[in-house]
């Protein structure tokens, strides 16, 4: 049994999980029908008053949020607490324009450091570990996540925040990082650049790692981990919850503990939005049961998973768990009536081993029919005769998973620009009709 942060609220018996989660879900309601005005509306015109949940099973009774709901009321519209009582705020930069904004109290850092104690514990991390963390310091959640977390075990921490990728890696060495944190695709671009820097990333001493942030198939967590003969975990998050800490895996590697003692999970269709059966895949709808500043219903989070059976792990904690995001329910590409997620090509690509980090793929329109490349850069310079190989074999691999046929584009290592803190991999220039 590996550490445990909070032994005691991580191997909970699931009926005291689901007493400590039906009383702090009452108070919640009574929260927000109290505070926030868009709530008591929804309330009143599903006919409901905070009262009338009396059992877990009720919460199918209450209101879904959306990320519309949170953008026309942007920025502060859902806040339960007066901004006097909020110490901090963050917001996701979104893909709409309008930013996803999150203001915390004292409390709701507390929790959040908590939950991200929890995961970093459950990935290895001690007191005794250098834990660097090269995520932007900023309005994104990721950097004071990790750190408020790192802090809370007890690890030295070195804030070492944006890019710069040599910079870390001069980093790593010089302080004798054992633990690093970030968003997944980043972890590869570092192993890339240290093998361009001549440094072996597995001559440093990191041996633990915990990504998360973006799509993280299990080849791309293989790659990380032979990359740097280090251990990887995934965390999962979102600004609207806390950012991350909500979600992470244990050493079985089978599957992400989400605690049950701060959000409630659901599992939905995201067309007929009734819950799906045990370990089918569905949307991932949480409420946040100790969130002070904004605290929010059944949010469609749009992240597609399974939830699986309440065994008790063999790690010993009890708090259920989701398998890896498939992807946003929003990604999903359809092109001629294919039906495509990113991560089933990169589960592809992940399986040669001359592929590098970076790919992308890139949607377009010829003679008024849909088109797709799927670029992907080499891990080494090498000849054009091997580009062509591994492009003919993409290609047949890519289609027996699709059943389509795309362009393969294989580049040299650094053609496909980076584009800031996660990895865009779909470019759609498709002409809209
Ligand atoms: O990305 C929080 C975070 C930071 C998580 C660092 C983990 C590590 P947002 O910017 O609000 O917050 O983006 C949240 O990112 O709804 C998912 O679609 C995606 N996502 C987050 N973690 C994972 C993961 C942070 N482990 C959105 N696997 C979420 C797949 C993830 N997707």
């Amino acid at each position: 049994m590996g550490n445990m942060f909070n032994a005691k609220m991580e191997t909970l018996p699931q009926n005291k999980i689901k007493g400590i989660q039906l009383e702090r879900l009452k108070k919640t309601v009574h929260l927000v029908y109290e505070n926030v005005p868009h709530y008591k509306k929804k309330f009143k015109d599903l006919k409901i008053k905070p009262d009338d949940i009396k059992t877990l099973a009720d919460i199918r009774k209450l209101p879904l949020t959306t990320k519309d709901d949170l953008r026309l009321n942007a920025p502060f519209g859902l806040m339960a607490a007066p901004l006097d009582n909020c110490i901090e705020l963050h917001a996701s930069s979104g893909t709409t324009g309008i930013p996803i904004t999150a203001c915390y109290t004292r409390g709701d850092i507390e929790v959040w450091s908590e939950v991200m104690a929890r995961c970093l514990t459950m990935s290895g991390l001690t007191k005794k570990d250098v834990f660097q963390n090269p995520i932007p310091y900023g309005t994104f959640t990721g950097a004071f996540g990790f750190h408020y977390g790192a802090q809370k075990v007890g690890a030295l921490v070195i804030p070492s925040g944006q890019g710069q990728t040599e910079r870390q890696l001069k980093l790593m060495e010089y302080y004798g990082t054992t633990f690093i944190s970030g968003v997944a695709s980043y972890a590869m671009r570092l192993g890339q650049v240290a093998q361009e820097m001549n440094m072996d990333p597995k001559k440093l001493k990191v041996r633990n790692g915990l990504f998360g942030a973006e799509m993280f198939t299990p080849g791309l967590k293989k790659r990380i981990m032979e990359t740097w003969n280090m251990d990887v975990h995934d965390i999962y998050g979102l600004t609207e919850m806390c950012g991350p800490g909500v979600s992470t895996d244990c050493d079985q590697h089978d599957g992400l503990h989400l605690w049950e003692d701060h959000f409630i999970v659901e599992c939905l269709d995201p067309k007929t939005l009734e819950p799906v059966d045990v370990e089918e895949e569905g949307e991932i709808v949480l409420t946040t049961i100790t969130k002070e500043g904004m605290p929010l219903l059944r949010y469609r989070t749009r992240d597609l998973a399974r939830l699986y059976d309440q065994d008790i792990c063999e790690c010993g904690r009890t708090h259920v768990k989701h398998s890896m995001i498939k992807g946003r329910s929003d990604d999903m590409i359809i092109i001629r009536g294919t039906n495509i997620f990113p991560g089933q090509i990169e589960s592809v690509l992940m399986n040669h081993t001359a592929v590098g980090g970076n790919w992308r793929m890139v949607l377009y329109t010829e003679n008024n029919v849909d088109m797709l490349t799927v670029e992907v850069e080499t891990k080494q310079i090498v000849s054009k005769y091997e580009m062509e190989t591994l492009a003919q074999k993409l290609k047949n691999d890519i289609q027996s998973v699709l059943v389509f046929t795309p362009k393969i584009e294989v580049l040299p290592p650094n053609s496909i620009p980076e584009t800031g803190l996660k990895a865009k991999r779909v470019i759609d220039e498709r002409k809209k009709v």
